[in-house]
């Protein structure tokens, strides 16, 4: 007899997130109609800052408690729409759950229910069922062919919407492609944090972080915080460009100006006193300056959200040599995916499960990145929680890159640290793909 893990209950609770915003938490109770025995599962949705336009709806109460950001109305989409939808369904047939929660939506954006009410509910049921089967997540969700550890895109250094401080571009990352295991490339990295932070100290800039838990200086403009990199990866006793790769996320929406066209550099200009600004073209021409110049393997949303033009022309000059990721482009949107995969933009997909809304969704979205020769990173959001979720689908989909903040800060050192469990638990059969998670190079 097939299994059956009846939904026995349904419940949401608003939490807190990594920057003291209100979150949804679900809790989904299985019942196996087998022994009887009940299993709980918990999952906490992230939040973003620097969030696309594109993204599936984050439902906000907009009342004056939390400024707004209370998250009351979606708890209660949770327990009173989705729990009676859901009741006495099967857990194990996730994608008619999620199927379930899309229809009870209704609309293309999750902007009923909210994407955070669905996801919740989505990722506690997969839970449920991981611990009713008595199997790690990633092996329920992966199958038997979960076995591949992500390159850590590690942030260490913070700017845009993430931080206070001068810095553009909001996020620059190391990724230690030497490195023999995940726990290796983990060490790598760390210990290029902290020697990062030596040289800031040195320099007498600031060692406070942002949202990420990566520094957050005042300095010009990407060179030099590029530079401060090369140096940390050097004092590491690392090669640039060899044993060490640099990752970039412009988030250049969040610079674009629709009424100019342009892209605005507001710390650059405060600190070189002109005004900094650039077309697309330019930003273009800039970045292609910077890969020549730093060993930058991967560049996430050079340009703006709905700049298709702009982002052909970015993959036909650049996309043979980095690593082109879309993230609020794509929005882990498959009908985005495909559009960008017809027009031979990006070569890479960002993959938030909470700009989609359920498990399911977000798949398919990694499938059909693979399936057309396309990366996909599997991301953390800027406001995080202690949920771990996010390591185990890199694992069980087999991304082959995990970008989840600085080794820093609870919310991100968290995911790391399941992951150093899920590759111990994995033992030989556990891959660590270095360059080979990149289609580039
Ligand atoms: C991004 C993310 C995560 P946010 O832009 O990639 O780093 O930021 O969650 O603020 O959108
Ligand atoms: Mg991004």
């Amino acid at each position: 007899m097939a299994i059956y893990l009846e939904i026995k209950s349904v419940h949401a609770r608003e939490i807190l997130d990594s920057r003291g915003n209100p979150t949804v938490e679900a809790q989904v109770t299985v019942r196996n109609q087998e022994n009887g025995k009940l299993y709980a599962g918990t999952a906490a949705v992230p939040s973003g800052a620097s969030t696309g336009r594109f993204e599936a709806v984050e439902l906000r109460d907009g009342e004056p408690r939390y400024f707004g950001l209370g998250v009351q109305h979606a708890v209660k989409n949770v327990n009173e729409k989705i729990a009676p939808a859901l009741m006495g369904k099967n857990a194990l047939n996730q994608i008619q759950v999620d199927r379930i929660l899309v229809e009870l939506d209704g609309t293309e954006n999750k902007e009923n229910l909210g994407a955070n009410a669905t996801l919740s509910v989505s990722l506690a049921c997969a839970k449920a069922s991981a611990g009713a089967l008595s199997l790690p997540l990633y092996r329920y969700v992966g199958g038997t062919g979960a076995h591949l550890l992500p390159v850590p895109m590690m942030n260490i250094l913070n700017g845009g919407k993430h931080a206070a401080n001068t810095v553009d571009f909001q996020e620059f990352m190391i990724m230690p492609t030497c490195a023999d295991s995940f726990a290796d490339g983990l060490r790598i990295c760390a210990e290029t944090y902290h020697n990062l932070k030596k040289i800031l100290q040195g320099k007498g800039l600031s060692t406070g972080v942002g949202d990420e838990g990566g520094f957050a200086p005042d300095l010009p403009d990407a060179e030099s915080v590029l530079e401060l990199l090369v140096e940390a990866i050097r004092a590491s006793g690392y090669r640039p460009g060899e044993d060490v790769w640099i990752a970039m996320d412009a988030a250049s929406s969040e610079l674009y100006n629709e009424k100019t066209d342009m892209y605005h550099f507001p710390g650059e200009s405060s600190l070189k006193g002109e005004e900094v600004i650039r077309s697309a073209d330019e930003m273009i021409s800039y970045f292609e300056t910077l890969t020549q110049n730093f060993p930058i393997i991967s560049i996430e949303d050079a340009l703006a959200e709905d700049d298709w033009e702009g982002w052909q022309k970015l993959t036909q000059r650049l996309g043979g040599k980095v690593q082109l990721v879309g993230d609020d482009l794509f929005v882990t949107n498959k009908k985005r995916l495909a559009a960008g995969i017809k027009l031979g933009t990006a070569g890479s997909i960002l993959v938030k499960v909470n700009q989609i809304g359920t498990l399911t969704e977000a798949f398919e979205a990694v499938e059909l990145a693979h399936k057309n020769n396309y990366t996909a990173v599997m991301s953390h959001r800027s406001g995080e929680t202690e949920d771990t979720t996010i390591a185990d689908l890199a694992v069980a989909w087999n991304t082959g890159q995990i970008k989840t903040g600085a080794p820093c800060r609870s919310d991100r050192v968290a995911k790391y640290n399941r992951l150093l469990r899920i590759e111990e638990e994995l033992g030989e059969a556990a891959e660590y793909p270095g360059l080979t998670a990149f289609h580039v190079q």
